[in-house]
């Protein structure tokens, strides 16, 4: 298994390079979308937003070229690292894939540019969250051990979202007024099922595996919109949808603790035995969404250790990245949080091996 870290877009630096490398990381998980351009957003932190969301999102005219791509990904080698996945397609390049809207058919051939760019630029994952409300409805507080601030959920999020957003970005500058009326759960699925028709067939050509994070928070209905994979096996009922090889999950351990049926490590079982898993989100968690709190990486309801066993058993040999972590009380918290969380897992694969 290789160990890695997800880095923010002001993060894709040499010095966060470098502080990976120092971890021990030898890939890396890049998301290119700026979620911290609203000022409620620390930079230092993991987006939360209130319900404006996240803030605006990218050019709709510029989806990501081959040329940027492989400047990126040159960057990223020259340190001493590999890069293993871009996660999350933009908002203001494929909304309306996500909302049966007018530039649906526009918008998946900018899906498939993107994705025939990041194969020839030698980048095998992509990652993205086939969702509408995105992650809304979380709170932060000193909710990890000795008071570490972390995010989390203290019930249900029901504000509608405005025309204009979606997954919790903005994509239109001046919407009209109103709010974005509710998908079925029936037509969200056709959605996915259209999306997933249209670019596979690309990404197979192209090298590139197309991995579907679960609905973070895990919830049926968020902000009045239906989710996709909020119970572990609905993650069954996606590959299902289209059995090709780059149709991948990008594994999120937390969210699949925080979901209220199922377990976490017969999913773990059940999805590493398909060999389905294109990466993994690994951290841990207290609790059941709605209400649920991030922890460190030892603490909290999952048994990483046995997380990690199955996946050996299983011959899981790719990316495993912890997606956040606590911030703790430095002068750092971003870097000792995630310093933290790599420590603990290069230990721990070091004793199985
Ligand atoms: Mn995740």
């Amino acid at each position: 298994m290789k160990l890695g870290l997800g880095l923010y877009r002001h993060q894709l630096d040499l010095a966060h390079y470098q502080f990976a490398k120092q971890c021990g990381c030898t890939h890396l998980v890049i998301h290119l979308v700026d979620y911290f351009r609203s000022a409620h957003n620390n930079r230092s932190d993991q987006p939360v937003g209130d319900h404006s969301g996240w803030g605006l999102a990218g050019d709709p005219d510029r989806p990501w070229t081959y040329e940027e791509l492989a400047a990126i990904k040159g960057e990223i080698n020259k340190a001493g690292l590999e890069l293993e996945a871009i996660e999350n397609f933009d908002p203001a390049h494929w909304h309306d894939v996500l909302l049966e809207g007018p530039k649906k058919a526009a918008q998946l051939e900018n899906v498939k540019s993107m994705i025939r760019a990041a194969g020839r630029a030698g980048i095998p994952t992509i990652g993205y969250n086939f969702s509408l409300a995105g992650v809304a409805g979380r709170i932060k507080g000193p909710f990890a051990r000795g008071g570490a601030e972390a995010v989390g959920m203290n019930g249900p999020c029901d504000i509608p979202i405005p025309n204009g957003s979606v997954w919790n970005m903005t994509y239109e500058t001046a919407p009209t007024h109103g709010t974005v009326p509710s998908a079925t759960n029936e037509q969200l699925w056709q959605r996915l099922k259209d999306f997933l028709d249209a670019v596979l067939p690309v990404a197979e050509e192209a090298g590139v595996r197309l991995a579907a994070h679960p609905d973070d928070p895990p919830l049926p209905v968020v902000r009045g919109q239906p989710r996709l994979v909020y119970q572990p096996a609905l993650y069954q009922k996606l590959l299902d949808l289209h059995p090709s090889p780059s149709n991948m999950l990008e594994f999120c351990v937390g969210t699949l603790a925080e979901m209220a049926n199922g377990n976490v490590y017969d999913a773990t079982e059940a999805y590493s035995r398909q060999h389905k898993l294109a990466y993994i989100h690994l951290r841990n968690v207290r609790g059941k969404a709605p209400f649920y709190k991030e922890t460190f990486i030892d603490e909290g309801d999952v048994d990483v250790l046995r997380i990690l066993k199955i996946l050996k058993h299983n011959r899981y040999n790719g990316l495993i990245i912890p997606d956040h972590a606590p911030q703790m009380q430095c002068a750092a918290p971003w870097h000792a949080g995630m310093a933290f969380a790599i420590g603990y897992l290069r230990a721990a694969l070091q004793s199985m091996n």
